[in-house]
């Protein structure tokens, strides 16, 4: 007798909100890194519409934002086949679940978020979602029982809290949810601003001046954003974790992940030569390897029904995981749920 055992390949699930043009920490601490993943792990892969009105938002530029992430996502090598890849509104369960999660969340862990302390300060007026931000994002995780979440290092307070959030329930209601890690790359997790190393490169800042490369800057945009940017006033160029080093380290990460070269060979190459060829030699580096991701890009999107029916078969498939796993929160917590007797 043979019995046949199928062990499932550990699941991935992660996302990036359309709240405007992917940057190139976007790509390097997130996208590139899940398309290596493809075939070792169980991908879900979500645009995160509904993480992205916790600002405001035109919702012309919400729908056209929503394909244009979903077409940067294959133009740099999410296959659909391989991955599924879906719109975070088109798939009910999140919001059902992010109600239920709410309910055992207790408001003094949401209001510690470093994400949101930062965004609502001097605001006039915070929408409660920016403040529910990640009882969302943990349902979004928790629905698929997610085992990791490759992120950038800005989100590892928001698992954390996952964590908390699903340890809470599992202790009230039973073992329910599997418990995610952050996965949280040694080089990359943190893309700094170009126009102030200080600063993490953000979407939400992308509009400013050398803030950041987007993922669909033209060449020339690229070498003057890299031109202009921010390092110090040495000559030294070599990793290091000091402050005032921040912008040239920065620089030369890119520079190390575009390339896969060793810390030592890229500072044997840049010995004795000044920033200014630095620059010049990574935004080279930077052009060559986000020119097929623009070329891929302005075939998938010139499109958009191609793209929807796509984004429309990738929903299913997120369903068909999230919808039996809302049911069994559902019945946990006291709900009837159709077709049940119990
Ligand atoms: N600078 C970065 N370096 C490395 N990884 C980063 N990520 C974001 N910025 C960097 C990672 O990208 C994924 C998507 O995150 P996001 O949609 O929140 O992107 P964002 O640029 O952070 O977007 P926003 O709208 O501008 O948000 P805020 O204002 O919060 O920065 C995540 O895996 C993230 O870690």
């Amino acid at each position: 007798m043979t019995i046949e055992v199928t062990v499932r390949r550990p699941r991935v699930f992660s996302g990036v909100q359309p709240s405007g043009t992917l940057h190139l920490g976007n790509y390097l601490g997130a996208l590139r890194r899940w398309v290596e993943l493809q075939d070792e792990k169980e991908n879900y892969f979500c645009i995160v519409d509904m993480h992205a009105i916790t600002m405001r938002q035109d919702p012309i530029e919400l729908r056209r934002s929503t394909r244009e992430v979903a077409a940067l996502y294959l133009a740099c090598g999410l296959d659909p086949q391989r991955s599924t890849i879906f719109v975070q509104s088109q798939v009910r369960a999140h919001a059902e679940g992010c109600w239920i999660l709410n309910c055992v969340t207790p408001l003094g862990w949401l209001e510690r978020m470093t994400q949101f302390k930062t965004k609502a300060k001097h605001r006039e007026s915070v929408v409660l979602g920016l403040l529910d931000y990640p009882v969302l994002q943990a349902a979004d995780i928790l629905l698929y029982d997610a085992e990791e979440v490759p992120v950038g290092e800005d989100q590892k307070q928001h698992i954390e809290l996952t964590r908390n959030i699903a340890q809470r329930f599992n202790h009230r209601f039973g073992d329910t949810f599997t418990l995610p890690q952050a996965v949280i790359p040694a080089s990359g997790a943190r893309i700094r601003a170009l126009n102030d190393p200080m600063k993490k490169m953000s979407k939400s800042e992308a509009h400013v001046r050398g803030h950041a490369v987007q993922l669909l800057d033209t060449p020339d945009v690229i070498r003057a954003v890299i031109r202009r940017a921010v390092t110090d006033s040495g000559r030294e160029i070599q990793f290091s974790d000091a402050q005032e080093k921040a912008g040239v380290n920065n620089l030369l990460e890119i520079y190390e992940l575009l390339t896969a070269q060793r810390r030592d060979v890229i500072e044997e190459h840049f010995a004795g030569k000044g920033y200014g060829m630095l620059k010049k030699d990574l935004a080279e580096v930077v052009v060559e390897a986000l020119r097929p991701i623009r070329k891929h890009y302005d075939a998938l999107i010139a499109d958009s029904a191609e793209l929807d029916s796509i984004l429309a078969a990738g929903a299913d498939r997120a369903r068909a995981v999230a919808e039996p796993k809302i049911e069994e929160i559902k019945r946990k917590v006291g709900f009837i749920v159709p077709q049940d007797t119990t």
